[in-house]
């Protein structure tokens, strides 16, 4: 079984800890991928020292040349696409159409960010004054801590990764513990492509060590987590005391909302893409579905057959529909909400359990679950379980429906069936979530797009698109005065007043 290292000061190393964890195929626990870095503080230590050093040169390094860089990244990405897909489902399960799907996103961010290297734009705006320009750029602000999740191995540390680097920074990686060897790759990826070693740091560990480590050092003035908002608070505290940059994305508790008039076969799709792709584990699947009365029943028969007949098993099998959860601590977590959600009094209509049979012994499987008579503000309605569990409210009205997805502590995505135009322009404005799509399932964003939610689920930041430049840069403004003498600003030049 091999030993995988850390990227730390430019080479390929043990940690100082000599402690290693082993990483495990979700659908076959005797498959053993290998054993990766149980690193430590002095890890972390030596990563920022020599990302010191990596900002130096990469921060005086021209913007179009970093972004070439980056293009180079999506060449050998689109390369090395089938073989990326297939180790990522050996260590997190999800199918394997799924994971070339996680390795394009990946794909797509690297050549958003290569074209971004010509642009970074500022503005340059008339200043008040005679002969005085006045202008803002972006400049880069030093190293940056990426604290990663494992549903999206690939994509979420590239969503983060390029476009820190793109503007300039040094970076220090520490992927989930669950997908170390996705993680390990995208940095072999980066130094093909000729990124200067010391600008990446790869620590792995748990987050309770490494992560926590990253979030507390002094010389990390950007930290970007992904993961629970019970985690995401105690790195915002941390963050908050030290005056960091942070950018949270966190829990869902995301709905599709199906009204009498919507096309049923189209929402029939959706629903069973949007709550059970990737076993329910992505932070926008769909959890909640809310139907309209007159269609609540028909809908939910044919929901239930659709989902028996969906085929559970090894991702890396043809015909395999949904792959195991991610590890034993994810499928007891699904397993106490089904309790919670019969000891509520919830419908439970199908799944619910671990599915019988030899093959399915082997790894962490759990059935697709759909809960019925699910009311507002029960704990299934209203809490994270990042698993295949689905929970039916049915409502009378449109108004109804808004006001029940708009009653979570969450706000990532919303999803609403309908055809009349009306309907759906007002569910973009009054759904409480960083995204709204209509006939469309809760999961699915595009990466240039603007990517994060609002109230719990985060701090005001967005992932993806243009704006997550602003994040990973700072604002500077410079004036210039060539006009030879000594202008004061709100005081000589009364604006109005001819010369
Ligand atoms: C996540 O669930 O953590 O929109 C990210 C989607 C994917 C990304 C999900 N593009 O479903």
């Amino acid at each position: 079984m091999p030993d995988f290292k850390n990227f730390i000061g430019g080479k390929w190393i043990a940690p100082s800890t000599r402690e290693y964890f082993d990483n495990v195929n979700p659908a076959d626990k005797s498959d053993v991928i290998g054993r990766f870095p149980l690193s430590g503080d002095d890890d972390v230590e030596d990563a920022v020292q020599s990302a010191k050093c990596g900002f130096e040169v990469w921060r005086k390094t021209p913007a179009p040349a970093r972004g070439d860089v980056l293009r180079r990244v999506g060449d050998i990405m689109t390369r090395r696409k089938d073989e990326i897909a297939d180790l990522m489902t050996r260590e997190m399960g999800k199918p394997l159409t799924e994971t070339r799907g996680d390795v394009q996103e990946g794909i797509d961010t690297a050549y958003y960010a290569a074209s971004e290297g010509r642009r970074l734009f500022g503005h340059t705006v008339p200043s008040e004054m005679r002969n005085k320009w006045a202008m803002s750029y972006r400049r880069p602000i030093g190293i940056c801590g990426i604290v990663t999740p494992f549903n999206f191995p690939m994509a979420i540390p590239t969503w983060k990764m390029f476009p820190a680097l793109l503007c300039g920074n040094a970076c220090i990686f520490k992927p989930a513990e669950d997908v170390p060897h996705t993680g390990t790759v995208l940095v072999e990826i980066l130094l093909e492509a000729g990124l200067p070693p010391e600008v990446i740091q790869l620590v792995h560990g748990v987050g309770e060590t490494v992560g926590a480590s990253i979030v507390s050092h002094p010389e990390i003035p950007v930290i970007s987590f992904t993961g629970s908002t019970e985690t995401g608070r105690i790195v915002g505290e941390t963050c908050g005391r030290m005056h960091k940059r942070l950018s949270l994305e966190m829990g869902g508790k995301n709905a599709m909302i199906v009204l009498d008039d919507a096309n049923l076969e189209l929402a029939l799709d959706g629903v069973l893409w949007g709550a059970f792709g990737t076993t329910g584990q992505r932070c926008t699947a769909t959890s909640r579905l809310i139907l309209q009365r007159g269609i609540h029943d028909r809908f939910l028969g044919q929901l239930v057959d659709r989902v028996r007949s969906l085929k559970l098993g090894d991702g890396r099998k043809k015909g395999t529909d949904v792959g195991p959860l991610v590890n034993e601590n994810a499928r007891e977590k699904v397993e106490r909400y089904i309790d919670i959600g019969q000891s509520e009094g919830a419908d439970l209509l199908c799944g619910g359990r671990r599915p019988p049979g030899k093959e399915y012994d082997k790894g962490f499987f759990f059935e697709p679950t759909i809960f019925a008579r699910v009311e507002a503000g029960m704990r299934l309605e209203q809490e994270e379980i990042f698993g295949p569990v689905l929970s039916v409210v049915r409502v009378d009205s449109a108004d109804e429906a808004f006001a029940i997805n708009n009653d979570v502590r969450y706000g990532l995505s919303s999803s609403l069936y309908t055809q009349d135009v009306g309907i759906a322009f007002r569910a973009l404005n009054e759904l409480d979530n960083g995204i709204t799509y209509v006939n469309a399932p809760t999961i699915g964003a595009e990466a240039h797009l603007p990517f994060g939610g609002v109230k719990q689920t985060g701090n005001g930041h967005r992932e993806g698109g243009w704006e997550v430049y602003e994040f990973y840069s700072e604002t500077k403004v410079g004036y210039v005065d060539f006009s030879g003498s000594l202008q004061r600003a709100q005081i000589d030049n009364y604006l109005g007043t001819p010369d």
